[in-house]
């Protein structure tokens, strides 16, 4: 049977295939001095006027770091096989560096939570690093700018990781979002630190040569630690390691101007390949060198050795999709998309999706299976798990308690993404093996703070961060047990 939004429902996934949802350090933690803990960049960030819109900060956030019993209770009563949760840095080396103390109450927090998620039969997947750089690295040297002091401070953070975490953890990730990292901290400013070269959101930072660094140190950074856990940790233990990209699907805002066209494999190439390029390909992506040239900083050879091949799986973090419009001329010294414009509709006033409560979330969930199958192609079948899809709705945060639990949009758009993947995998043969919704709760939403809501569960932060579920917590579950396939 076919379907307006895009998918059959004829489709299977194959009777492997793992589910769950995802959470990140800061978003959810609190607790942001107990036990030895230091600021992280967005501890500082946050707390400067004017950078998160309802002016709030991760102090409390779900005080998830005090009620993990809570967190844990709810994934087993929505059925969740997966749990994908972020390390904070600056709870286990508060300051950061390589010869900074380790601080063992910040392990123990953590090996008690995997302990009793192993014993809630819930597999945990670990980011090692989603955004909260300890803030005196950022002091000290520069945090990602400097790319032998980050390199070196963030493989003996994921050494001290691996070694405590790696008889239980077998799934890992290195960086989320790196494309975040560099263009909306050190081009935009919207995220910590906040640089860029707009002069009326920060006094400081060069959005026109930061984020190609920032990107650079990143990618170096993920194949240094992958060499480590590959020569040290993976012969005894197993398991895989990966990074997670974001990405949203283009769509020509004129589908016969071949310029438009274009255009979209320059976004996706802007976007996307500028990490997955180099990790499956070896190189950066030609659109970036023709633009960038020699901003965009050249490898080494021992670079590149530690780069190309660095990936067990491809972490692939998706939520909406856009028209893409070409720009003429000459792109802006500080352009970091491509020479091109993001629309929400098509030359003819067509709508990409509905609106959401975030200014560049609007979901199209036939974009999902297009960038699966695009992505695939691209890189040689790689094994793709899904570490990120989700959306906010417009208006929530102002709705009265019962009408805000029964959240159809997001209901919808479960059903509508998961959909379209189980296509892309059962009709497109994209070999997608793990889905992880975002997120298992409310959270701090970065830059728009707690009046963004992506959780399938409520937090009532005026009441005890108490748990309330909302619909689509029970619905992901009923939507897999139609489509895996049973053994
Ligand atoms: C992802 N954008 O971030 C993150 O991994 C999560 O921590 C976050 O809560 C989630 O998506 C929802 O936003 C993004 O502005 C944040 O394009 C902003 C953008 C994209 C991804």
């Amino acid at each position: 049977m076919g379907s307006a939004n895009g998918y059959t429902t004829q489709s299977k996934l194959p009777a492997d295939f793992a589910w769950g949802f995802a959470t990140a350090s800061y978003q959810i933690e609190g607790a942001y001095d107990e036990d030895g803990r230091l600021p992280s960049i967005w501890d500082t960030f946050s707390k400067t006027p004017g950078k998160v819109e309802d002016g709030t900060n991760g102090d409390v956030a779900c005080d998830s770091y005090h009620r993990t019993h809570e967190d844990i209770a709810i994934l087993k009563q929505y059925g969740a096989k997966i749990y994908r949760f972020s390390l904070s840095w600056s709870r286990i080396i508060p300051l950061g560096g390589r010869n900074d103390p380790v601080n063992q109450k910040g392990l123990e927090f953590y090996s008690k939570f995997i302990d009793d998620l192993h014993a809630a039969e819930i597999e945990p997947i670990i980011t090692l690093y989603h955004w909260d750089l300890p803030d005196e690295l950022l002091k000290r040297y520069g945090g990602p700018l400097n790319q032998d002091e980050y390199v070196a401070d963030y493989a003996n953070y994921a050494r001290v990781v691996f070694n405590a975490f790696s008889d239980r953890v077998k799934r890992w990730i290195t960086f989320n979002e790196p494309w975040c990292s560099s263009v909306l901290g050190y081009n935009i400013g919207k995220h910590a630190p906040g640089r860029t070269s707009d002069r009326k959101t920060n006094p400081v930072g060069d959005g026109v040569r930061e984020p190609w660094i920032v990107g650079k140190t990143l990618l170096v950074a993920h194949g240094t630690v992958v060499d480590i856990y590959r020569k040290e940790f993976k012969p005894t233990h197993g398991g895989e390691i990966g990074i997670t990209l974001n990405g949203d699907w283009p769509e020509p805002w004129d589908a016969e101007d071949p310029a438009d066209i274009e255009a979209c494999v320059r976004k996706l190439e802007f976007a996307i390949s500028w990490f997955a390029d180099p990790i499956y390909l070896g190189k950066y992506p030609d659109s970036m060198i023709k633009q960038l040239g020699e901003r965009l900083p050249a490898f080494t050879a021992e670079e590149i050795a530690l780069v190309k091949g660095s990936n067990d799986f491809y972490g692939m973090n998706h939520y909406c999709a856009n028209y893409i419009r070409h720009r003429e001329g000459e792109p802006e010294p500080d352009d970091s998309a491509g020479n091109l414009d993001h629309l929400f509709e098509d030359k003819f006033g067509n709508p990409i999706g509905p609106e959401t409560n975030c200014d560049w979330l609007r979901p199209n969930a036939l974009g999902f299976r297009k960038l699966l199958k695009w992505l695939s192609d691209r890189y040689g079948y790689p094994k793709i798990y899904v570490t990120e899809n989700g959306t906010s709705i417009k208006g929530e945060n102002d709705l009265p308690l019962e009408e805000l639990v029964n959240d159809e949009f997001r209901v919808q758009y479960y059903r509508d993404y998961i959909g379209a993947m189980t296509d892309a995998a059962a009709v497109d043969g994209v070999n997608v093996k793990m889905y992880l919704a975002w997120s298992l709760m409310d959270n701090f939403e970065w830059s728009e703070g707690y009046q963004t809501r992506f959780g399938v569960t409520f937090v009532d932060y005026e009441n005890g961060q108490k748990r309330i579920p909302k619909k689509s917590a029970l619905t992901i579950g009923k939507i897999f047990d139609d489509y895996i396939s049973k053994k």
